[in-house]
């Protein structure tokens, strides 16, 4: 396809299936995430199949370094045809009245500002060449709140809101936007949730086949290849045995 596709959160799970997949698609990538060596070597995977690809590294909360790393792109890399905002995460399960405040902060200030951020700096040069597409990852637990997932599942509610919101502000130009929802996948979200109880974090896949980052790829490179008319405006993916996001049937 030849479009220049940045991904956020780069270095594991969904973002990474997101980038080989655009990759496989003939896209050209922009990687971006907090750990360097992870890029590095991404990029390096990569381009030992000839694909063309740059990598920045910044937290998505860092407005000011993503801003600097993105007008330090080079000329020929400056218009971003996909954005994906995948970077996120969700810390602890504990009820709303004995949350951890951090936790919350760093939820709402990734999830939520971090989006915010990435879509304030790309979206004006879509919207000056009238062309882009941008795919949020939301989730299932922006659909209904499920135990435990109170602020969590208010980021992603909040997800929602703001790819709804983009779709209207963008609606005269050709510019799409896409709110992916997957429901269990298996990466390191439930590692980070459980803040690296590794044993609590394989439970929420037991009984279950939980989807892989590359089911959830593959519903992106498939939003961004439709036809120019056709706008995916929103997916919710789920495991066969999920049927939202507090019943899970598992065997
Ligand atoms: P992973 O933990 O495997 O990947 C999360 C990615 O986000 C990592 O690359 C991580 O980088 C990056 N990231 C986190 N915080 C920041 C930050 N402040 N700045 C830049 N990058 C950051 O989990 P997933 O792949 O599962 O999660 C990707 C997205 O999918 C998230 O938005 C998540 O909420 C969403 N999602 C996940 C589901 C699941 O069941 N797994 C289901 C529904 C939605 P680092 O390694 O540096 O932390
Ligand atoms: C991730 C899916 O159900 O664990 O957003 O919240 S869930």
């Amino acid at each position: 396809m030849n479009r220049i596709v940045l991904i956020t959160g780069a270095t594991s799970g969904i973002g990474l299936a997101c980038a080989r997949k655009f990759a496989e698609n003939g896209d050209k990538l922009i990687l971006t995430g907090r750990n360097e060596q992870r890029l590095f070597a991404i990029c390096q995977e990569l381009k030992a199949k000839g694909v063309e690809i740059l990598a920045l590294t910044f937290d998505v909360r860092d407005r000011d370094k993503a801003k600097q790393c993105l007008d330090e792109l080079p000329k020929d890399w400056q218009n971003i045809d996909v954005l994906v905002n995948n970077a996120g995460l969700a810390l602890g399960l504990e009820p709303e009245y004995e949350g951890n405040f951090e936790d919350w902060e760093t939820m709402i200030d990734t999830n939520i500002k971090g989006l915010l951020n990435m879509t304030r700096l790309i979206v004006p040069n879509m919207v000056k060449r009238n062309s882009g597409h941008i795919i949020n990852i939301g989730s299932v637990a922006g659909d209904a709140a499920y135990a435990g997932g109170n602020v969590y599942c208010a980021t992603k509610a909040a997800v929602k809101a703001l790819s709804d919101g983009l779709r209207i502000d963008v609606a005269d130009t050709s510019i799409r936007v896409t709110n992916l929802k997957p429901g269990l996948v298996e990466t390191n979200f439930s590692k980070t949730r459980f803040h690296g109880d590794n044993d609590r974090a394989a439970n929420v896949y037991k009984g279950i086949t939980p989807l892989t980052g590359d089911d959830i790829a593959d519903v992106a490179v498939y939003a961004a290849n439709a036809p120019a008319h056709v706008q995916i405006a929103e997916v919710l993916i789920l495991a066969t045995h999920q049927a939202n996001g507090s019943v899970i049937v598992r065997k």
